[in-house]
């Protein structure tokens, strides 16, 4: 390491006197002023890390569904996962660091790490369409060539987009092809054998309306779009030619709002979806005839995904274990369903994707996804190995759901959760089973549900057990929780410590919208007042 390189080049970076960020679930995240020493410090921390694990490590510039003034960077680990929870902790390190003791903190990171210093290193590279991306990733540029490490710069990607790359460089193509070509055809194709039966009778395009968020699912999509055409058509909305990312679209704002974004054309009955802001999550919705919308989350996405699965591996008749992973915030009329009806096993994590992900390793088939719409789908190797077997040996019809497990196994992106890949698999579904949205929607009916924010003077006061489920402190807290929580029928309600917000979170759903409302109401007012609640009280009726 030349750590006088790294010392004059980081002048150019310097860091703001006092400013103080963690790497949380979504990796650095705020102002996009704020971030330029942190850009070229994850450059320099991908290069280490590189080293370490003798494979390729992505970075992504992006700040997902927050505003378009913010912006963030994560670190993308070799089989195009979450970076390492250790790894967290070193980023966290570096990034604080005081210019004068950066070439210490890369010191000690190599040490405690084990990092071979003599290794090549190789970083990929993707951002967003923020205005500040593409400054911001040259920033990361500067971090990785001071080290000496090699890169590849793929320019604007969505999240996903760039685990897949950093996955197949590291599965030498065994993966798919590292371009953006290569994800398109690996997606459409699978897409396109999956639909071949659906669609063989005469031209039954479908048509799909999507809010882009006015992000870069929106470039991604059109270029996209013609390699699966045949068999369907989508509409762009939001596509960032006039609105602003993020402002008002997209689907955080859909989910959180529980209404349609501005600047889509909605038809009575159709079938509408948006993507977030890098593209990794997405939800769908319609309006009916009366002209009420219903939202489709991630909880009716996993529901559709894991009952087609389930009767696929009925036919296959094999054996392979399939299970579900939900956070807290999973409706609780989905869990039921999932578990009483489908007879499935469902599990609880933390939020933050990295769980939800590891406890989907741990079936043969593991169907995650968060109430909010990020999710997949991941295949385990002896799951995979068997499907391919099968769907090359086996009589007619175990080989007909074979082949079709195995176009899906190629369609999910099976390192993170993905808007594109989520929604060319549920609009197979659809076309497969001849199910409209509002027959998917009535699978089940959401319990009423709401979400509020308290502010405190320290949200680390809350800490909590049971996936969130259960809070340990403050004393008292979980008591007066449980008491709330009694007077309401088919009531739930958790408090969580924000991982991406300086405030706490609280949940609540009941059996009707007012109680649930009460519910959401009362318990703020108990978490201000028993974990130092700060500025306006809250208040009844929002
Ligand atoms: C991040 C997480 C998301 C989680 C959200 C919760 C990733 C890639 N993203 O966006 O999964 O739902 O944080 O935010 O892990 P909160 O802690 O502020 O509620
Ligand atoms: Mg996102």
């Amino acid at each position: 390491m030349d750590l006088d390189a790294v010392t004059k080049q980081s002048v150019l970076h310097a860091k703001p006197d006092g400013l103080i960020l963690q790497y949380g679930t979504a990796g650095f995240r705020t102002k996009a002023e704020h971030l330029d020493h942190v850009m070229f410090r994850m450059g320099l921390l991908a290069v280490l890390r590189s080293k370490q694990t003798k494979s390729a490590i992505g970075v992504m510039v992006t700040a997902s569904h927050n505003p378009e003034e913010d912006n963030g960077v994560k670190l993308v680990d070799p089989l195009g996962e979450m970076l390492a929870a250790s790894w967290e902790e070193h980023a966290t390190c570096l990034a604080n660091a005081e210019e004068e003791h950066l070439p210490r903190v890369l010191v000690d990171i190599s040490e405690k790490a084990a990092v071979d210093l003599h290794q090549d290193a190789f970083v990929v590279i993707g951002r967003d369409t923020r205005p500040s991306s593409e400054k911001l990733s040259q920033s990361v540029i500067d971090g990785v060539t001071v080290l000496g490490g090699q890169f590849h710069d793929y320019g604007l990607l969505t999240t996903p987009q760039l685990h897949y790359m950093v996955f197949c460089r590291n599965s030498k193509g065994q993966y798919g092809k590292a371009t953006v070509e290569g994800y398109y055809q690996k997606l459409s194709s699978a897409f396109v054998e999956l639909t071949k039966q659906a669609f063989c009778s005469g031209d039954d395009r479908r048509t799909l309306r999507v809010d882009c968020a006015n992000g870069i699912g929106a470039l991604k999509l059109a270029e996209m779009r013609h390699y699966f055409s045949q068999g369907l058509s989508v509409q762009l909305f939001n596509d960032g030619t006039k609105g602003k990312l993020n402002h008002l679209c997209g689907a955080d704002f859909v989910k959180s709002h529980q209404k349609p974004p501005q600047g889509i054309e909605m038809r009575a009955n159709e079938r509408c979806c948006s993507f977030d802001g890098d593209a990794d999550r997405i939800v769908y919705y319609y309006h009916d005839a009366d002209g009420q919308f219903h939202l489709i989350d991630g909880d009716k996405i996993a529901t559709l995904i894991s009952s087609f699965l389930k009767e696929l591996l009925l036919e296959i008749g094999d054996g392979l274990s399939l299970g579900v992973v939900q956070t807290a915030y999973a409706n609780g009329s989905s869990t039921r369903y999932l578990e009483e009806v489908m007879k499935v096993p469902v599990y609880c994590t933390k939020t933050g994707v990295k769980h939800l992900h590891h406890k989907a390793q741990e079936f043969d088939i593991g169907v995650y996804f968060e109430a909010n719409g990020h999710g997949t789908v991941l295949f385990s190797k002896a799951a995979e190995t068997k499907i391919k077997q099968l769907a090359k040996e086996s009589e007619d019809e175990k080989r007909k759901a074979a082949k079709m497990l195995e176009s899906i196994i190629d369609l999910f992106n099976q390192t993170i959760g993905d808007a594109i890949s989520d929604m060319l698999v549920i609009e197979a579904i659809l076309a497969l089973k001849g199910l409209t949205v509002q027959q998917w929607d009535a699978l089940y009916t959401d319990l009423p549900n709401r979400q509020l924010k308290v502010k405190v003077a320290d949200r680390q006061v809350i800490s909590t057990t049971d996936a969130e489920r259960q809070v340990v402190k403050p004393p008292g807290l979980q008591e007066a929780i449980n008491d709330l929580v009694k007077k309401y029928r088919l009531s739930r309600a958790f408090v969580r410590p924000s991982g991406t917000e300086d405030i706490v979170r609280v949940y609540a759903e009941a059996d009707s919208q007012e109680n649930t409302d009460s519910l959401a109401y009362e318990v703020s007012l108990a978490v201000f007042q028993l974990a130092g609640g700060i500025g306006e009280r809250p208040q009844r009726g929002f």
